[in-house]
């Protein structure tokens, strides 16, 4: 018992520069468009829904969370006995910014699909960030990946990550910062 939830606590922490970045985007996402409102093949690119403002702002988010994490959650750890890992910052950057990048490159697929700003596509919504971050810190920090992301870690955040992304969004919806519930 006490073995799996470190399995799944130790998960949850690497990943939490991505999971931050699609939630800050919802709060300051507006303003332009990344498509700047192109279309192809009579869709949009991207949709209103990708801004610059939200990706910029997202991807900080997630990076200023793993410097905060290094700064005062890993010290603060080690005092008590609790070893928690620092970020190294290119796998913070890769996190966050693969994660936006996920989250867009799904919309692109959203669009090209016929699906309209907003709708849901189950699977795609609860992964592509995932995904995204994972590709990109697979680039920027492959160090970092493979001696985090154990197959034992990899599947607990496969299987965690879509049942955190639900149950956020619902909240979000809830409380009314988010227009749909997923
Ligand atoms: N957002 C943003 N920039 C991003 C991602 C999100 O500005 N790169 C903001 C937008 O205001 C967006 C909201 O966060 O409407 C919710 O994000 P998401 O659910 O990913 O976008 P949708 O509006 O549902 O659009 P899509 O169908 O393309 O996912
Ligand atoms: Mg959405
Ligand atoms: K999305």
């Amino acid at each position: 018992m006490v073995a799996l939830l470190e399995l799944v606590a130790s998960a949850l922490w690497a990943m939490l520069p991505a999971y931050v970045p699609n939630n800050a985007a919802v709060l300051a996402g507006g303003g332009a468009p990344i498509d700047g409102g192109r279309t192809w093949g009579g869709r949009r690119v991207l949709g209103d829904g990708k801004t610059w403002r939200g990706t910029a702002i997202g991807t900080l988010a997630g990076v200023a969370l793993a410097l905060a994490l290094n700064a005062v959650a890993v010290p603060v750890g080690a005092a008590a006995g609790i070893d928690l890992p620092a970020f190294p910052p290119l796998a913070a950057l890769a996190l966050a910014l693969g994660a936006m990048l996920g989250d867009i490159g799904a919309s692109f697929i959203k669009r090209r699909s016929g699906r309209e700003r907003g709708a849901a596509f189950p699977g795609l919504d609860q992964l592509d960030f995932v995904v995204g971050a994972l590709a990109l810190a697979l680039v920027l920090a492959p160090g970092w990946v493979l001696s985090t992301f154990t197959l034992e870690r990899l599947v607990v955040v496969l299987v965690a990550t879509p049942l955190l992304h639900v149950a956020t969004n619902v909240i979000a919806y809830l409380i009314g910062v988010k227009n749909e519930p997923w």
